[in-house]
């Protein structure tokens, strides 16, 4: 590839008078922005194992009360990003969340979307656009663009999520703001049966719902059940496997960040193609090795590590005798539609 001039080859003069007038030239910097082959990728692979975190925000939620800090959160961040930017990656954010016994998080709304992967604890709830969603340990819970949620805590136990945010798209698209509201009248119980199979869903007088988010709590107990199914029923799957989408139009679940749960069974290791997006890895339950060019992270339960995209990497359950499960959460649904996807085999 040709070496291309550099900005110190140009005279001072010449520079300045560029500057002067909010001028750059493109050429010292056309290989930075257009690499050949692959893109350069600021996100580094990094892992967060839980207990040494869970330690820190459990300390958090002795120096900082929830009036004084709203949502009571660790932000997982990756330091190739610069660790002020609050990023997981290019798109995506992770935090991890506490929530004490009596405690609420107030009503708001705001442009990112999120989803909440219940890590541990019980008795706590988020009520989105009035439907009280509770949270039990590897729930699935959405939070959609422009709907209103807050947390509450019945409980009396400290209860734990990992949050999951399309917010450093959105902020950097200058389109990221908060409305804050009133506490919200529960209107409903979570609508998480009524799609309980694949295949039908709900007709009442001959209507679909047609709501662009018709279920928005994804109970892990069925998730569970479907990866067991599944691997009971077609041994020879690549991969036990499953995407949380929308029920109604089997589309991802929500539009710019896409979610699945894999199911790792005794013993298997499973090779993942390169693939244009980053992932996020959460142990659900039992262990597995996440492993990609030079480096290897060994999961344990609640543990969650980011890989950056264009980069093979292949899981593999520690255990010869459990399942192991993974939360899985990448941009590809953005990619798509983008165009910008691929799959390097
Ligand atoms: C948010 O609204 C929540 O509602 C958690 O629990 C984390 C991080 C950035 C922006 C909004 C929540 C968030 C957030």
């Amino acid at each position: 590839m040709q070496e291309l001039g550099r900005l110190e080859d140009l005279p001072e003069a010449y520079r300045a008078a560029l500057t002067e007038q909010n001028l750059v030239p493109l050429w010292p910097s056309l290989r930075a922005v257009l690499p050949p082959g692959k893109p350069i990728p600021r996100t580094r692979p990094i892992c967060w194992p839980y207990q040494g975190l869970r330690s820190l925000l459990l300390q958090a939620g002795e120096l900082t009360p929830i009036e004084k800090a709203e949502r009571r959160v660790l932000v997982l961040a990756n330091p190739g990003h610069g660790l002020e930017k609050m990023q997981a990656s290019a798109t995506i954010y992770l935090g991890m969340q506490l929530l004490l016994p009596g405690e609420w998080a107030p009503a708001h709304r705001h442009t990112p979307n999120a989803v909440r992967m219940i890590v541990e604890g019980d008795g706590a709830y988020t009520t989105v656009e009035g439907e009280k969603c509770p949270m039990s340990r590897g729930d699935l819970i959405l939070t959609p663009t422009g709907l209103w949620h807050e947390h509450g805590h019945d409980g009396d136990q400290p209860v734990v999520w990992l949050d999951v945010l399309d917010l450093p798209l959105v902020y950097y698209m200058e389109a990221s703001y908060v409305t804050e509201g009133k506490a919200q009248t529960v209107t409903s119980e979570a609508n998480d049966q009524a799609y309980q199979r694949g295949g039908v869903v709900p007709t009442p007088m001959f209507n679909r719902a047609g709501q662009p988010f018709p279920m928005l709590r994804y109970p892990w107990v069925d998730v569970r059940a479907v990866l067991e199914a599944l691997a009971l029923s077609q041994p020879d799957i690549e991969a036990v496997q499953v995407a949380y989408v929308n029920p109604e139009t089997g589309a991802d679940c929500q539009k710019i960040l896409g979610f699945s749960a894999l199911m790792l069974r005794p013993g298997e290791r499973l090779q993942l193609p390169a693939r244009s997006c980053a992932m996020v890895f959460h142990q659900i339950e039992g262990g597995a090795d996440v492993s990609l060019e030079g480096h290897q992270f060994s999961l344990a339960e609640a543990d969650t590590c980011c890989i950056p995209g264009y980069t093979p990497v292949t899981l593999a359950n520690r255990s010869k005798d459990h399942a192991a499960f993974v939360f899985i959460a990448d941009d590809a649904p953005l990619q798509k539609k983008l165009g910008l996807y691929e799959v390097r085999t």
